[in-house]
């Protein structure tokens, strides 16, 4: 799957996806991640990708025509016009059943805005998905984007080996997962819950299922 993410912090996407599970997807070419510089898009002489709101107000505001060039650059050289996702604050809230969704897109990409945000003309242009991480504020859409990267990733077949993506399945049963234990046996007083130790795999399973199911019930029910 491809993603290409246009942002001004081209090296924070990069350096935060480069690691773990990502990272290795991408040098076996499972993934390809392209943060692209809506900078290197400006026709301005002094570099500027944003300036003051119409009607006032504090802040500065993303520029339509560097977005708009870097849009064309990624769409012309592709030859494709995939969903473009804009992470803000008034999208859609994100969860792993939009990530099923997008997961089945060859690409994708991802606009990441800054300052007070962007032209609404050029969200009227490019813009096909508007999405939130949360009911929270961030000072960009960087960490949102890597956010959704992370979480589609996981899905692309061959990103995860084929003992976690079994996982997956876990999830859609709405339930918290189980409680993990390694070794050893006993930390400072706490042992592994003897089940565990058993060799039982039946009444572990079981014992997993309550424990997803009790979980939930206390620390989500909202869930349920
Ligand atoms: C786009 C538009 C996403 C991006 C506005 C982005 C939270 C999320 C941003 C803004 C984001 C999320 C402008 C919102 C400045 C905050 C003070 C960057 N924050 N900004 N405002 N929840 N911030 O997904």
């Amino acid at each position: 799957m491809n993603f290409y993410v246009m942002t001004l912090f081209p090296e924070m996407v990069m350096q935060g996806l480069s690691n773990s599970i990502t990272g290795r997807a991408m040098d076996q070419d499972l993934l390809h991640v392209e943060a692209v510089n809506i900078r290197d898009y400006t026709l301005e002489k002094h570099g500027h990708v944003d300036d003051y709101p119409y009607g006032g107000g504090a802040g500065m505001v993303m520029q339509a025509e560097p977005i708009y060039r870097t849009w064309k650059s990624i769409t012309d050289r592709i030859g494709k016009t995939p969903r473009v996702v804009y992470l803000t604050p008034q999208g859609k809230v994100f969860h792993q059943s939009m990530a099923r969704e997008f997961a089945a897109e060859e690409d994708l990409i991802l606009l990441c805005g800054h300052y007070e945000g962007v032209d609404e003309r050029i969200l009227e242009m490019i813009v096909t998905d508007h999405v939130s991480i949360g009911d929270y504020v961030l000072t960009g859409g960087e960490l949102p984007a890597m956010v959704m990267i992370d979480c589609i990733s996981r899905l692309v077949p061959g990103v995860l080996n084929n003992d976690s993506s079994a996982e997956e399945e876990s999830f859609s049963s709405n339930l918290l997962e189980y409680p993990q234990y390694t070794r050893p046996e006993e930390f400072m007083g706490r042992r592994v819950p003897e089940i565990l130790l058993s060799g039982h795999h039946a009444n572990i399973e079981k014992w997993r299922q309550e424990q997803s199911l009790q979980r939930t019930k206390e620390r989500r029910p909202d869930l349920l």
